[in-house]
């Protein structure tokens, strides 16, 4: 059985996962409807990836015995300035979902909750390649630059990596 705190703590974390999700698929829109198509291939892939990421804490505290509560969800920005603004928003995303999580695993490490210290290990791998993920294609869109032809060839690379992640 969970503790209120550890309960809280996971609901707010259902509810980020959910967040996540619809600031992901509201992206992929902007991305859709300014014909970047590899783009919006990555970030409906990453959507549907966070969605699993909900489903999978959801269940866990389903089967704790504990109520999963799903609460009222943020609304994501929907206007962007360029595809450089939103692969920076998403690797701010990630880092602070980095930072909740770690808060997770803290508060039930110390509550000497190890069933829930030892589930969250896998978010904990995630977010370590999730960061590595963003962080490098920022670091693309950077060294590519948006001039000329190069916004043409960060969607072409931007959805290469999509295609690869299907791949596997
Ligand atoms: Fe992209 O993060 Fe979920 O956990």
């Amino acid at each position: 059985m969970l503790s209120t705190r550890i309960t809280d703590l996971l609901n707010q974390q259902i509810n980020l996962e959910f967040y996540s999700s619809n600031l992901y698929l509201q992206m992929r829109a902007w991305c859709d409807s300014n014909s970047l198509e590899g783009c919006a291939k990555f970030l409906e892939q990453h959507s549907e990836e966070e969605m699993q990421h909900m489903h999978r804490l959801f269940n866990y505290v389903n089967e704790a015995g504990s109520m999963p509560m799903i609460g009222t969800i943020q609304e994501p920005k929907t206007d962007y300035k360029d595809i450089q603004e939103i692969f920076e928003l998403t690797y701010q995303h990630e880092r602070i979902i980095t930072k909740e999580i770690n808060k997770l695993v803290n508060a039930a490490s110390k509550e000497g909750d190890f069933s829930t210290v030892n589930f969250l290990q896998w978010y904990v791998s995630e977010q370590h390649e999730e960061e590595h993920l963003f962080k490098s294609i920022t670091d693309k869109i950077n060294m590519i630059g948006m001039d000329g032809k190069g916004l043409y060839f960060i969607d072409k690379e931007i959805g290469a990596m999509a295609e690869k992640r299907d791949a596997q």
